[in-house]
């Protein structure tokens, strides 16, 4: 649910589709890097039409139907040993192209801090 929520807060016209021109208004307002707009293009858009559709915004977060994120923790943890360096992880998701759903869920975590993999199934609702 807090996921709509972040996406009706973009999509400030209620069209449906989050686009560049609300991107924009969303990173002015926060402060946030311009660079967020890119990315968050990068990661959402996964049909290349220049606007995040609430469907692709469900697709990416795993809502409906889910990528297996797990997979990523097993490429961050090659060893199995069920735990994780946060930059590790980070790395992982940078390079599915997953970075925004990493920041969404593991902001809070400090870059030289670990994840279990009990915390990180219990995080992303595993
Ligand atoms: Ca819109
Ligand atoms: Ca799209």
């Amino acid at each position: 649910m807090e996921f709509e929520a972040i996406f009706k807060a973009l999509d400030k016209d209620s069209s449906g589709e989050i686009d560049i021109q609300e991107l924009n208004d969303y990173v002015k307002q926060h402060n946030l890097p311009q660079e967020f707009v890119e990315r968050w293009q990068k990661t959402f858009d996964l049909d290349k039409n220049g606007t995040v559709s609430l469907a692709e915004f469900r697709q990416v977060l795993g809502i409906s139907p889910r990528r297996d994120y797990l997979a990523f923790f097993t490429k961050a943890d090659p060893e199995g040993k069920g735990v994780v360096k946060v930059t590790t992880l980070k790395k992982v998701f940078s390079e599915e192209s997953a970075e925004e759903v990493f920041d969404m869920y593991f902001k809070d975590c400090p870059d030289d801090g670990e994840i279990k993999v009990d915390e990180f199934k219990l995080k992303m609702e595993l």
